[in-house]
């Protein structure tokens, strides 16, 4: 039996505006989050820290993101490379302060929406549809220094004011629309998503779901809006989904991350698939001592807000146990858990499993049953240009193609699965490690961690792959 993904599939790329246009002061644009932070070793060092000071300093680090691959002056060529693999959707994010450069502006900067309304007509000649995040680990810098971030309600309505901008100015050129990326990393990362590093660890829970909470009313509120505004759009959230195993069959383990599956996967998701808190948020708010100040209306725009369709990215899965040894404690993967002795790792550390997709795949499915899409999926790794110019990156091809046939797989198990973006389908500087060396593309920029490089693409033997799944929609692997 031929497994066939479904006519109309989307198949794509995914990008975030941060690690990918560079320009970082140019256009009118100001500061945001990933301005500041640095590349290299030092990024993962700051993402742990508590109390951050986000100011620039060149004499001791370098900061990729202020050049990223310069998409924002060749936006054109790699547009046209897009649609030379087949894409029929491309992911990407709007930096919220190159529309307000403080975030806190009555009036948006004409030049920054100018340029969107480009990418996106260049988006439309070459009949790819834009799948646009609205915050993609981008808070304009100023709201983060004068206000703490998502900590702060005040947050609510600087970001409807963007929406509504947003949405007003592109309501004929975007119909997909994610609110917030990888809503539910907050307490693991608050410093990306919700722009704070925490003051003390005592203070990380109550603050981040403090956040977290500002962030739904803010996204169902953006749901609203876009509804009202663009009748025919399609406004989704952004998870990032790890399916939790239990290290063993011990009873005690499997309640453990039943539990922490509860919190990391499907908390943020009930709130903005189903439009309320879960009935398990209860017992874990009060036993992390985070008591929510929820304001009149909140749980009503909650309610009203719930999202047309659930993105995600995967990565990994995560296998773990109730109590662990020092030594086993993080030794699974950037999110947490244990070593899965059936699953290999990328150079990061990150475990390999295709079937967890399935997994994760059919547990969404089962769980809400609305349209899913897999906005994030790929593997970081070194690539060696060849003497001869070519990058035969088969372990990328390797990779991609295993988790596409899961996603077949999911397909023919029932699940409604409306597309499939990769993850950096064009190299571009690491969100975790703020390296170019990390690399995911079907496209190979030639930039390097030191800061040199001309910049120049090229096509990789995995973009040649992808173009064939694409023609094929998804047959040919
Ligand atoms: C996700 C982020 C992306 C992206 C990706 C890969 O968490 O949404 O922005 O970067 O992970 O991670 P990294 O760049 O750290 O390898």
């Amino acid at each position: 039996m031929t497994k066939r993904f479904p006519e109309g599939f989307l198949w794509g790329g995914a990008t975030a505006a941060n690690q990918l246009e560079g320009a970082s002061l140019e256009g009118g644009k100001g500061l945001n989050l990933a301005d500041v932070l640095p590349g290299g070793k030092s990024r993962l060092n700051v993402m742990s820290q508590t109390g951050f000071d986000f100011e620039i300093d060149e004499s001791k680090y370098t900061y990729p993101n202020h050049v990223a691959i310069d998409f924002y002056h060749r936006y054109k060529e790699d547009i046209a490379l897009f649609a030379e693999m087949g894409f029929k959707v491309f992911r990407l994010s709007i930096a919220w302060s190159r529309i307000f450069p403080n975030g806190d502006e009555l009036e948006p900067n004409e030049e920054g929406l100018a340029f969107y309304d480009n990418v996106f007509d260049e988006l439309h000649k070459h009949a790819i549809e834009p799948l646009v995040t609205i915050a993609h680990y981008e808070t304009p810098l100023h709201l983060i220094k004068e206000y703490g971030g998502w900590k702060n309600r005040k947050l609510i309505g600087f970001f409807e004011r963007y929406v509504r901008t947003i949405f007003t100015r592109y309501k004929d050129k975007v119909k997909y629309w994610l609110t917030f990326n990888e809503i539910n990393g907050a307490t693991h990362m608050p410093l990306f998503g919700l722009g704070f590093s925490p003051d003390s660890e005592e203070t990380r829970m109550q603050d981040s779901f403090q956040g977290l909470h500002h962030q739904f009313v803010a996204s169902a509120m953006a749901v609203k809006m876009g509804h009202e505004i663009i009748p025919e759009s399609l406004v989704g959230c952004m998870l990032i989904y790890a399916p939790v195993y239990s290290y063993d069959s011990n009873p005690e383990n499997v309640m453990y991350v039943r539990q922490e599956a509860d919190i990391f996967n499907f908390l943020c998701g009930d709130v903005q698939v189903r439009g309320e808190y879960p009935y398990f948020a209860k017992r874990y708010f009060k036993e992390n001592n985070v008591e929510l100040d929820i304001q009149e209306g909140d749980l009503e725009t909650i309610k009203e807000g719930t999202v047309d369709f659930i993105s995600f990215s995967y990565y990994m899965s995560r296998t773990d146990k109730k109590v662990k040894s020092p030594e086993e404690i993080g030794q699974g993967n950037l999110i947490g858990g244990i070593k899965n002795p059936f699953l290999k790792a990328s150079d990061w550390g990150w475990e390999i499993d295709p079937v967890g997709l399935r997994i994760s795949l059919n547990e969404l499915y089962g769980r809400y049953q609305k349209p899913l899409m897999v906005v994030e999926n790929g593997l970081g790794a070194y690539d060696k240009v060849e003497a001869d110019g070519s990058i035969n990156d088969d372990y990328r091809i390797d990779y991609l193609s295993e988790h596409v046939d899961q996603m077949r797989e999911a397909i023919e198990d029932g699940v409604e699965l409306i597309g499939y973006t990769s993850w950096g389908c064009i190299d571009l500087v690491s969100a975790s490690s703020g390296e170019y060396s990390k690399r995911y593309g079907f496209i190979y920029v030639d930039k390097h961690d030191d800061g040199t490089g001309t910049l120049e693409r090229k096509r990789k033997k995995s973009f040649y792959w992808y173009k064939e799944v694409i023609a094929t929609n998804g047959e040919n692997l």
